[in-house]
Order: structure tokens, then sequence, then C-alpha cells
């Protein structure tokens, strides 16, 4: 009982007809669900914001969604609204098999830290819980899969080999945003990270 499946971050909000939709981030789902089968267990991340969070565009005086703005913990990408805490954006897609998870956890609630990683919000050093989750219950093999490839997959990703755990990104069942070549840059610096991205 070594192997857990982490799936980030499928929610309403990013996928079609969503405020931050990832192109086909919808597909995944089916496929998502088939792959819980084989995993002993399941954990879902759900991105969940307070309303007015510092990562939205919306709270920037005349700043444009996709732009970056600095703070102290370095560059950020500010972003449309999205998955504010009990929205139905912030809702995991209707078809995601959430009766399967040993364990959602949250983030991003943090009003003056993003968090795109499931381990640590951007400042690299607030943890969520979730390396202690997985310690105390042994779980050493990580399978990431979800939203977005670029962003929340890859910062959980690259975190979790640098807390030592051996971590698969299924890049058939993540799909990105690709925000001028962050798909790329993302895939390098996961394998540069000793991420298997299968
Ligand atoms: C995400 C941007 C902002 C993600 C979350 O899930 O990849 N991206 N918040
Ligand atoms: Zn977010």
């Amino acid at each position: 009982m070594t192997k857990a499946l982490i799936v980030i971050d499928i929610q309403n909000d990013f996928c079609p007809g969503g405020a931050l939709a990832v192109a086909g981030g919808d597909e995944i789902v089916p496929s998502v669900n088939a792959l819980m089968a084989e995993f002993p267990a399941v954990i879902l991340t759900q991105d969940w914001h307070p309303a007015g969070h510092s990562s939205f565009a919306s709270s920037h005086e005349g700043a444009t969604a996709f732009s970056t703005t600095e703070m102290p913990y370095g560059t950020q990408v500010l972003w449309p609204d999205h998955c504010v805490q009990g929205s139905e954006g912030a809702a995991f897609h209707p078809a995601l098999d959430t009766d399967r998870a040993d364990l959602i956890i949250r983030k991003g609630m943090n009003p003056a830290i993003d968090s795109y990683s499931a381990f640590f919000e951007n400042d690299h050093q607030t943890p969520t819980g979730l390396e202690g989750y997985l310690r105390t219950r042994g779980l050493t093999d990580l399978t990431l899969v979800g939203l977005a490839t670029d962003f929340c997959v890859n910062f959980s990703a690259v975190d979790a080999a640098r807390l030592g755990f051996a971590v698969t990104v299924r890049q058939d069942m993540c799909r990105g945003i690709d925000m001028e070549g962050s798909l790329t840059a993302a895939l390098a610096g996961m394998r540069e990270a000793g991420v298997t991205v299968a």
C-alpha cells in the first residue's frame, strides 16, 4: 500500500465554460475515474479561494487577467476570478468520481498568497499538510493527473519530487493553460526535478 493517485483541481472553473477554462479539461474525467481503481489511495485537490483573493486581476486596480505582478514571494500571474469558496465554479466536475477520495485537500485560502502546489503555498514555505498525510500513511509513490499541467500539476509534481517522493505525471490525463510557452517549460522543469512524465 505505497501508491497514491493525486487528482489536481478537476473543478468546473478549469473546464470548458468555467472562469479559467483549460482546453479539453473535461476530456480527462472518464480516464481519471477509471485510473482510481488501480490505486489503494486517492487524494483530490481543490483550488479554494476567498472572494477578492490577491491572485485575482480584479483585486488589483487597472490590472488585466493573465498579466503579472510582483508579490513579496515572487512574480504572480493575475487570474480571472475563479474557484471562489462555495461557488459552482469551485465544485468538482460533476462527472468526477469524488466518492473514491480518501482525502480532499483545499488550497489557496490565504488571501495574500496563491497556492498552485498541493504541498506548499507559492511562498514555497507554508505547508498544506499533504506531506504529513502521505508520510504517516506510508504513501511514497505518487501519480499525478489533472489541471492545469503547467501550473498546479507542475508545482505539485516538482515539490513532491523535491520532498523525496517517487513521482509520475500522466500527461495523457492532464491538460494545460499554456501561457507563453509555460507548458514546454513545465515539462522540462518537471523532468529536471526527477519527475517521470509518462
Ligand atoms: C490553477 C491558476 C490559478 C491550477 C489554479 O489549478 O492550475 N491555475 N489557480
Ligand atoms: Zn487558483
